[in-house]
């Protein structure tokens, strides 16, 4: 490698709330020479891109935010994708990130050069960035997905996908219809019959609704939160411990499951009086299999005059609209896609090329596994957040974002505190910690019998955390770089041990 280039402590792919917790984590731990790579022209992530109408977070802001940025004035209980993405831009400011982002640069893949320990980092329309750590921050939910839908090219009026929408775009007096009934497309339904002439849903396969009460944080409640900050973490703490006791019916398919089915179903019969149309909506997979989905405006939404439930199987997508396979052709305006995201469970986002030119995609082709979820064993100094099996089904996603962090933070204060070439997992580790997830997730609601974005196409789950946020906690905090990882000085020497 020539000696000209520059090579940072760490590179963080991804400007969203996991790579700014990260930056933030780092720089609170005296390390100040890392840069942020972000495809685009802000910060924010997920709540950047999802702006549909009605997005909100279904987790309440006191525990979807991060414990060390308390945020005393959420408006609400559950916030919508703009107060988040406030949120979010409050935090690049007070721990003054945007001088370490680097905005339009895209990552098109990472090479590890085992013999300086560094990573090079290449990026789209630029000189590579070079980076003895890099944290993988991009996101499981970034990139749109769209259905694999026969003719979806084909049509010709405004096509949207819920996570790229277009203001600009005027519903109003429009036919529009909506493929998908997950979390995104319970959201926007409602909003949308409020200006459309028409609105056509789509359903392939329903989901487990909860209702969700969102009442106003007063001004009196902010006050105390702004005031004493130890009410705020009692709050979280409350939250948090809720959450957890809802984990016994979501995440495990139990007697509790039967609980939540029971609720679900009491208010379907509350919200929806036609029979044929709650047999419609009632799904037949187990509540948590899929994300439970919390609204009470959807089922309201459906039953008025302007919107339809259409669940005939979709046979095609045709230039004017959506055939379905009963032969009628449904012509909209504007065609929404609510159909989630390209998630990749099997093989990696961008090429990675670890120690002697091993390729982790090739290694993640049937599933992607990792040590913690934080960590792949060849790949030294990588760190993932959201990595394998790290998804919540019942909590905060930030939660186990902060215990990723903290983790990843104490590996590279490691690796520059020891001057490492390389901290390396052992591989040995790493399978016996698969084992365990795998044998532990069998037991779950995800892998109870029905189709989500959690499962490869053959039903590996590569996703799901498969138990409480507070094991996944201890399980971060019990990350042993001593016993766990190989370590390589930067002079070649193997270091004997690397705790203390
Ligand atoms: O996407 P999804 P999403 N023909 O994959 C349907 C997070 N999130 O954007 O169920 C017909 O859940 C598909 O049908 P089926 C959250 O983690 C969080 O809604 O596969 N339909 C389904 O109905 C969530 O899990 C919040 O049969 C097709 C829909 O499209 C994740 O994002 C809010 C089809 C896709 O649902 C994704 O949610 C929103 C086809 N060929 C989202 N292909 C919070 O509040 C797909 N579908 C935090």
């Amino acid at each position: 490698m020539s000696g000209a280039i520059t090579v940072h402590d760490t590179a963080i792919i991804g400007a969203g709330f996991a790579g700014l917790g990260a930056a933030i984590r780092l720089q609170r731990n005296g390390i100040d020479d890392y840069v942020i790579l972000e495809r685009d022209t802000r910060p924010g992530g997920t709540w950047r891109d999802n702006t549909y109408p009605g997005a909100a977070c279904d987790i309440p802001s006191r525990l979807y935010s991060y414990s060390f940025a308390p945020n005393p004035d959420w408006s609400r209980t559950y916030s919508g994708s703009a107060e988040i993405l406030s949120y979010i831009d409050a935090m690049v400011a007070e721990f003054d990130l945007a001088r370490r982002i680097r905005y339009r640069t895209t990552v098109t893949g990472l090479v590890f050069d085992e013999a300086e320990g560094v990573w090079e980092v290449s990026v789209a329309d630029g000189p590579p960035v070079h980076a003895r750590t890099v944290v993988l921050a991009s996101g499981p939910l970034s990139t749109p997905g769209y259905p694999d839908i026969r003719g979806i090219d084909d049509y010709t009026g405004v096509r949207m996908h819920s996570a790229a929408w277009d203001h600009d775009y005027d519903f109003t007096g429009k036919k529009v219809g909506v493929i998908g009934t997950g979390a995104s497309a319970v959201q926007i339904v409602p909003e949308l019959v409020k200006t459309a002439a028409h609105v056509s849903v789509f359903q392939r396969t329903p989901g487990w609704v909860l209702p969700r009460f969102n009442p106003t944080v007063s001004d009196r409640t902010k006050a105390v939160y702004r005031r004493l900050p130890g009410a705020q973490r009692v709050a979280r703490a409350t939250w948090f411990a809720g959450h957890e006791a809802v984990a016994l019916g979501v995440v495990w398919a139990s007697p509790a499951t039967r609980v939540v089915e029971a609720v679900s179903k009491i208010n379907m019969r509350r919200q929806v009086p036609d029979p044929w149309m709650r047999r419609q909506l009632t799904p037949d997979f187990r509540a948590g299999c899929k994300r439970l989905l919390m609204t009470s405006d959807y089922y309201p939404a459906l039953q008025r005059d302007n919107c339809r439930l259409i669940t005939w199987p979709i046979a095609r997508i045709s230039e004017k609209g959506v055939r379905t396979v009963e032969g009628i052709e449904h012509q909209f305006d504007a065609l929404v896609f609510a159909t989630g995201f390209e998630v990749s469970k099997q093989g990696t986002p961008i090429p990675v090329v670890g120690r002697d030119g091993r390729v982790l995609a090739q290694e993640w082709a049937r599933g992607a596994y990792a040590y913690k979820s934080f960590a792949v064993s060849g790949y030294p100094n990588l760190y993932f957040t959201f990595g394998p099996n790290s998804g919540p089904g019942h909590s905060s996603a930030l939660v186990y974002m902060e215990a990723q962090i903290e983790a990843i933070v104490t590996a590279i204060h490691t690796v520059l505190d020891r001057d490492l070439a390389l901290l390396d997992v052992r591989a040995d580790v790493q399978a016996d910690h698969n084992a365990d997830i795998q044998r532990r997730l069998r037991a779950t609601t995800w892998n109870s019998g029905c189709q989500s974005w959690y499962l490869t196409a053959d039903g590996f789950n590569a996703t799901m955390f498969p138990g409480f946020a507070a094991q996944y906690v201890a399980q971060m905090r019990g990350v042993d770089l001593s016993s766990d990882f190989t370590a390589v000085a930067r002079r070649n020497a193997p270091v004997a041990a690397v705790a203390g």
